[in-house]
């Protein structure tokens, strides 16, 4: 099978779905989920707030409040319904796009915002969120992810490792060896490739000639392709594979079928390569859209609950955008602080030759 040129606005057959474009909600033999209402709202919940929170950032940078800010439009199903599967012991490995598992881990949004306005050399503790540090270098974190895992492995803890990156990442060769090593050692790491179509303006069949998800069986582990704008089936494949890690099954890698419906970062203007009819197929299969569409046509929510949920988004968005604007800048020697875990005697003298520097200046 080659890969299609009109990045996946034809829905691909193998895609594992349990909530159509449309709301409808359909069985798979092999995933299904049972979930309370109030479940399926909070879900709801998560991808409305989670997408302001984006807005917000975005407009943020257009104001010159942020450098840069790559935005998670369109993948919030993606990372809400994978994050949302995590226990509080599993160990999470983000990329930069990462805002909707950062939601889940509970990593205070102005946060990522700092990052962004480069007033924090890091932006949050890992080990209290079990949530490491964005990442840019492409796959990278795909060998920390498995290291940690081997780590975990070796510890006998009941908990798994779980790393995101994009399509473009699988062409990388850290990401090829994150395979190897998971696969030889049976690491517990679930692999969630986010397949967007796009690397900035690269697209999918530059990367592959095979759906990704095919990839893993040559490495020889399993690898299942979901509908990345489906919460629930994101929800219900991840909750499979981070069982099957815990439980000694190895690892699994999952391709998130998803469309990066933003530029790649604001830096990015796609009107460059691809074209805009595109784009609007994929706002059909919008993933907030159709979770909004099965509450409302189940009678499982009703207008006052959808307004709420506005409501408390407008907050939030009004509350994120406050504080990132009074976030102070970091005094200049505290890029010293966290290069290692202790005391350094070269990074005290380096610092001190830094400080004597500073107060030659008049302040
Ligand atoms: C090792 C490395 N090479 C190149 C880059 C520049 N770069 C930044 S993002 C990106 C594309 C990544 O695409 P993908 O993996 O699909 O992730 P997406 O941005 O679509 O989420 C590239 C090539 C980088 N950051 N690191
Ligand atoms: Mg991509």
């Amino acid at each position: 099978m080659t890969a299609d040129a009109s990045h996946g606005v034809d829905t691909p057959p193998e895609l594992v779905q349990l909530l159509t474009p449309e709301g409808e909600r359909v069985e798979h033999p092999d995933y299904d989920i049972e979930l309370t209402e109030e479940e399926v709202r909070s879900l709801y919940r998560d991808l409305v707030l989670v997408r302001r929170i984006d807005l917000e950032a975005v407009a943020l940078q257009r104001q010159g409040e942020l450098g840069l800010w790559a935005s998670l439009l369109g993948q919030e199903a993606a990372q809400i319904g994978s994050g949302r599967a995590l226990t509080d012991a599993d160990m999470v490995f983000p990329t930069y796009r990462e805002h909707g598992v950062a939601w889940c881990r509970d990593v205070d949004p102005v946060k990522l915002l700092g990052l962004f306005r480069g007033v924090s050399n890091g932006g949050w503790d890992p080990a209290e969120h079990n949530f490491h540090l964005y990442t840019i270098v492409i796959g990278s974190q795909t060998l920390h992810a498995v290291g940690y895992a081997m780590g975990l492995q070796r510890d006998g803890a009941e908990a798994a490792t779980m790393v995101y990156f994009g399509d473009g990442a699988t062409s990388q060769g850290d990401v090829n060896e994150a395979f190897i090593w998971a696969s030889v050692t049976n690491a517990p790491v679930v692999f969630f490739c986010q397949n967007n179509q796009w690397a900035i303006s690269e697209p999918l069949e530059r990367q592959s000639r095979i759906p990704l998800y095919k990839r893993a069986s040559g490495f020889g582990f399993p690898g299942v392709r979901v509908d990345g704008n489906d919460v629930l089936a994101c929800l219900a494949v991840t909750r499979q594979a981070l069982r099957n890690a815990r439980e000694g099954q190895g690892p699994t890698l999952i391709e998130a079928f998803t469309y990066r419906m933003g530029a790649h970062t604001t830096s990015d203007d796609p009107s460059r390569y691809r074209l805009a009819d595109e784009l609007e197929a994929w706002k059909l299969k919008d993933p907030i859209e159709r979770v909004k569409a099965y509450l409302f046509k189940n009678r499982l929510a009703d207008q006052e609950f959808f307004e709420k949920v506005d409501a408390e988004a407008d907050a939030l968005g009004k509350d994120v955008r406050g504080r990132c604007l009074t976030l102070p800048d970091p005094p200049p020697e505290a890029i010293f602080q966290n290069v290692y875990a202790g005391p350094h005697a070269l990074i005290d003298e380096e610092r001190e030759q830094f400080l004597t520097y500073l107060a030659g200046f008049e302040r």
